[in-house]
């Protein structure tokens, strides 16, 4: 699939302002800092589109991009540490979940890890919460260049057992360097599968 088209919509900062078109939309999420904004910039080939910053907490409000016309990527903030002030961080954190598990166009989650820093305690408590509102999602291990491909594979692994512990198997996942420009094309292409189901499921319905 060729992305021909991206358009910001604006940032919504609270969740009585998020659009109302029935467009597939496909979510990124996990701590600060693990390179959200960044896969959404080189998804789209758009280097400024999404903010990135080295500072946690950077991505503040939900941030979506309409693609070719058709579906939604959408940048999220992050949870755990962030540079932003606690009353800020409680507000934003509300608008995110607010926008994961009540969002009925929400077609998946990709749920981000970094390939060096593996599972944390957050990250298992919020996959809890996919499994208990009944989500969909998959992994994406990001920054894999800065590690090498043997700890990257035992980091996987490790991943998946404590995955495995909270779900019957280990969802679909992904490898990803933005900086070695690795991981992009099955992304799009996952996304271009779950555009067809989500078309035919849409339309069977009306
Ligand atoms: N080496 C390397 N750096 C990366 C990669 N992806 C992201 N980064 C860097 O990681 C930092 C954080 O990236 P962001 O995309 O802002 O992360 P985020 O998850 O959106 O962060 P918040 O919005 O603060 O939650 C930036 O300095 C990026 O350049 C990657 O694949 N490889
Ligand atoms: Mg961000």
């Amino acid at each position: 699939m060729k992305i021909f088209s991206v358009k910001f919509e604006g940032s919504k900062i609270q969740s009585n302002q998020l659009f109302l078109y029935n467009f597939p939309e496909y979510a990124f999420i996990g701590r600060s800092n693990v390179g959200k904004s960044s896969l959404i910039n080189w998804i789209t080939n758009r280097r400024k589109l999404a903010k990135v910053s080295s500072t946690p907490g950077r991505t503040q409000f939900v941030n979506p991009f309409l693609i070719n016309h058709k579906w939604y990527l959408i940048d999220l903030p992050g949870y755990g540490y962030s540079s932003i002030c606690q009353n800020k961080k409680e507000k934003t954190q509300k608008l995110m979940m607010d926008y994961i598990f009540y969002r009925k166009n929400l077609v998946n989650i990709f749920l981000l890890i970094d390939s060096r820093i593996c599972m944390q305690k957050l990250d298992l408590h919020f996959i809890q919460k996919l499994k208990i509102f009944q989500i969909h999602f998959c992994i994406v291990f990001t920054k894999t260049d800065k590690i090498h491909p043997m700890i990257l594979n035992k980091n996987i692994d490790f991943c998946k057992n404590q995955i495995e512990k909270i779900l019957f198997s280990m969802p679909k996942y992904f490898k990803v360097s933005i900086k070695n420009r690795n991981g992009r094309d099955k992304i799009i292409q996952y996304i271009q599968n779950l555009n067809e189901i989500y078309k035919k499921n849409f339309t069977s319905k009306n």
